[in-house]
């Protein structure tokens, strides 16, 4: 049986190396060097846990649910044992009156202290009657709790720009946290759904730094949102010979080709997806053949429409690659240096991950 570390573990099953190898991942996706591992392993395994409330307004869930389903392994128990969950609609035992309750009691004896995690939109028009829980409307929700807490995170694309509400003509008048609060840090997480691992980052940022990660002035962390996907996609050898699909189901696409012609949106996105993938199966939507919707943008709904055309300002390089085996070569050489940049970011997980093993 694999050591248990600590409390984390103690009721959900983690092991130590499971809980090593998160942290490692979550480092390398911060960007900090081994040496800052074993400082997020000690803020992590800290008995004062931040007390977080989490709050869901205009969404579809989608982001709780990429949570739960998150590995590394089991990001989303971990993520649940590093941090004090005192409120949360999805997974929380009390509703009704207890639930209100259990939230209200919790913003009091924290105030100034706790973590507000926002998941959806906050629709305005009408005066917010769009979307109410309690009988309060998620604006009077938010206005009461938001300036009680020590730092709000607006996880996803809704909570962060409107999302798919705020899409044109946004007949909620829906908006992202930021446009409705002021005089607390905020910081966003978005995509729809937003990589776990980023969460994870950010949270374990900001028990050990006691600060948010420095954030790109739409407020999301640059260790995440800090390139484009277009310049670390396993695909831009593709891009940069001049190979791309036409159609979907064509010999490029059957290849791996460059998704660009058929609507692929990475040139103009900032993400972390091609490095942080998803899920056990580590995949992200351009690995499996679909190009990047730019889900991470600003009114990616209306700006990236339609998502199967080609961007319009994208220069693509003039190589004249045509024929035979000239192509094929060709290739060979962009899938093997696909296959070299994933075994390389498995690589540096797999060397943290040792590096922790052998220091604990
Ligand atoms: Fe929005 Fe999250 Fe997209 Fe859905 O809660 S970012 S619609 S994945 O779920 O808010
Ligand atoms: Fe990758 Fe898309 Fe850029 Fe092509 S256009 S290289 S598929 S990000
Ligand atoms: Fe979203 Fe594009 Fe990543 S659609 S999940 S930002 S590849």
């Amino acid at each position: 049986m694999e050591e248990q570390v600590g409390r984390i573990g103690m009721n959900t099953g983690i092991s130590r190396r499971g809980f090593i190898k998160s942290c490692s991942v979550a480092a390398a996706a911060l960007g900090l060097s081994e040496a800052m591992i074993p400082q997020l392993l000690e803020a992590a395994e800290s008995a004062q846990r931040p007390t977080v409330i989490w709050l869901h307004f205009q969404e579809c869930t989608g982001c709780t649910e990429s949570l739960l389903r998150g590995s590394h392994p089991d990001i989303g128990r971990l993520i649940l044992d590093i941090i004090s969950l005192d409120y949360h609609e999805t997974i929380m035992v009390p509703s009704g009156h207890q639930a209100e309750k259990s939230l209200h009691d919790s913003v009091e004896k924290n105030k100034g202290k706790f973590i507000l995690v926002v998941e959806g939109a906050i629709p305005t028009a009408n005066n917010g009657e769009y979307c109410k829980i309690a009988g309060r409307t998620a604006m009077d929700i938010l206005a009461d709790i938001g300036p009680k807490a020590a730092a709000v995170i607006s996880l996803g694309t809704c909570a962060s720009f409107g999302g798919v509400q705020a899409a044109a003509p946004n007949p909620t008048g829906a908006k992202g946290v930021q446009e409705l609060l002021s005089g607390v840090p905020i910081i966003n997480l978005p995509g729809c759904p937003p990589n776990p691992i980023t969460f994870l980052g950010t949270v374990l940022h900001y028990l050990t730094f006691k600060r948010l990660p420095n954030t790109d002035d739409m407020g999301r962390p640059l260790f995440a949102y800090g390139r484009l996907i277009h310049d670390h996609c396993e695909r831009r050898a593709h891009f940069d010979e001049g190979r791309f699909v036409e159609e979907f189901g064509d010999y490029g696409h059957r290849n791996g080709y460059c998704l660009y012609k058929v609507g692929c949106k990475g040139p103009e996105t900032f993400s972390n997806c091609p490095a942080a993938r998803f899920n056990d199966v580590d995949v992200w939507p351009v690995s499996v053949g679909h190009g990047c919707i730019g889900c991470t943008e600003p009114n990616f709904w209306d700006s990236m429409a339609p998502f199967y055309e080609r961007l319009p300002n994208v220069t693509i390089p003039a190589t004249g690659i045509s024929t035979g085996v000239d192509k094929a070569g060709k290739v060979i050489l962009g899938v093997a240096a696909a296959g070299a940049a994933i075994h390389g970011a498995v690589g540096i997980a797999k060397s943290k991950l040792k590096c922790c093993k052998d220091k604990a």
